[in-house]
């Protein structure tokens, strides 16, 4: 932080103000946002930080120390350019549209958050960056309109279809523990995190991709088994009625229906064995998400698939699964805090003998969501 305020005043010549929000992890409770359904995140400690002055010029001036480039765009032309500035001016767009009166600012931006792993880096920049120009244009707003307004931002300005899932874990995340978030009206519960259990993420170092077409088809099969049941989301088909619902539906539909609502099902037991510290019965429902999430959702790889096996098998493990949008990514598992660095050792070394490389791995901890930052 210190580093990253001298850097601003550098580059810039003037006094930053600082802000950061986290990554996330996601417990279970896998491609069920989108359908307004349950999700399981904490917010971990890996941020991304923006020094951030106002300029006075009606522009961004934005350097990202992460991609170690330099642009400049002005407030009243911004458009989208595909590359990661996107999450710097998808954010001021959607708040000029909203009508805020934001000002021209300089941001440095330096993030820890692994692009590309499954944990949310985007979101990270577009949520500090949204706290960031919020807080210079001297505009008051609570963490769930900042989730609402960096989704806004990424499915209109970036094009990426997702869910609130990943901007509510970073702009509302609690120390210590996870949230349970109902999507459709976007109460928020925390639970807990077990005690002497850790979640440690293994990298299967394909880099995902969800702006691309995988991730909005599976996202529009959700919406047509939703229409030809004549609901208004997955997310209203009980457990129950499942077995009458998949009588109505066929093919992709059908195993991506199976998928919501059965996950959805998880997530309430998760928290039920998370409160009650089971962590068995929460290690088994992680690798019934792994099952489900590569059979109905179809969003794993074949690569993932060893990667989760491995960790699956592996003594210290109470259960692992792909995590996040999928077709690569991190895979999440369920640890024994004492066992986290033999487990973490094991993993990576069966891993890499399959894909021939070293992957990332690394264990988290759950922290609050964003902020601004005082010295
Ligand atoms: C990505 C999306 F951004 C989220 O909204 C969510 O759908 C997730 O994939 C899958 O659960 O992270």
């Amino acid at each position: 932080m210190t580093d990253l305020a001298a850097a601003f005043r550098a580059r810039f010549g003037a006094e930053p103000r600082l802000f950061r929000a986290p990554g996330r992890i996601n417990i279970i409770g896998e491609h069920t946002d989108y359908s307004e359904g349950f999700v399981l995140p904490a917010a971990i400690d890996r941020w991304c930080v923006v020094a951030a002055a106002p300029n006075g010029l009606g522009r961004l001036r934005v350097v990202s120390q992460t991609f170690g480039q330099e642009v400049e765009a002005d407030l009243a032309t911004l458009t989208p350019r595909g590359d990661w500035t996107d999450y710097v001016a998808g954010p001021a767009k959607t708040l000029l549209e909203a009508g805020l009166p934001i000002v021209g600012a300089d941001l440095l931006i330096a993030s820890d958050v692994p692009v590309g792993a499954g944990v949310s880096s985007s979101a990270a920049l577009q949520v500090a960056v949204t706290r960031a120009l919020l807080a210079l244009s001297g505009v008051e707003a609570d963490g769930v309109q900042v989730a609402l307004w960096t989704r806004a931002s990424e499915n209109r300005f970036v094009g990426m279809p997702c869910g609130i899932m990943d901007s509510f874990a970073s702009a509302n995340g609690v120390e210590g523990g996870a949230l349970m978030l109902d999507c459709r009206s976007l109460d928020a519960t925390p639970a807990t995190l077990p005690e002497g259990a850790s979640f440690l993420l293994i990298n299967s170092m394909v880099s995902h991709r969800l702006v691309g077409g995988e991730y909005r088809q599976r996202r529009e099969d959700c919406e047509a088994a939703a229409r030809t049941l004549d609901v208004p989301t997955l997310r209203d088909v009980a457990q129950g009625d499942l077995p009458a619902a998949l009588r109505k539906l066929s093919g992709d539909p059908a195993k991506r229906c199976r998928h919501v609502v059965t996950e959805n099902a998880r997530v309430g037991r998760a928290v039920t064995a998370m409160a009650a510290g089971d962590l068995a019965a929460l290690g088994d429902l992680m690798n019934q998400s792994h099952a489900s999430l590569r059979d109905d959702m179809e969003v794993s790889l074949p690569v993932v698939d060893q990667l989760a096996a491995i960790a699956q098998a592996t003594p210290g493990v109470h259960g692992a699964r792909l995590m996040g949008g999928g077709f690569g990514g991190c895979v999440i598992a369920l640890v024994d805090t004492a066992a986290v660095e033999a487990v973490q050792a094991a993993i990576v070394a069966a891993y890499g003998a399959v894909i021939g490389e070293v992957p990332d791995a690394f264990a988290c901890r759950a922290v609050a969501g964003a902020s601004e930052v005082f010295a």
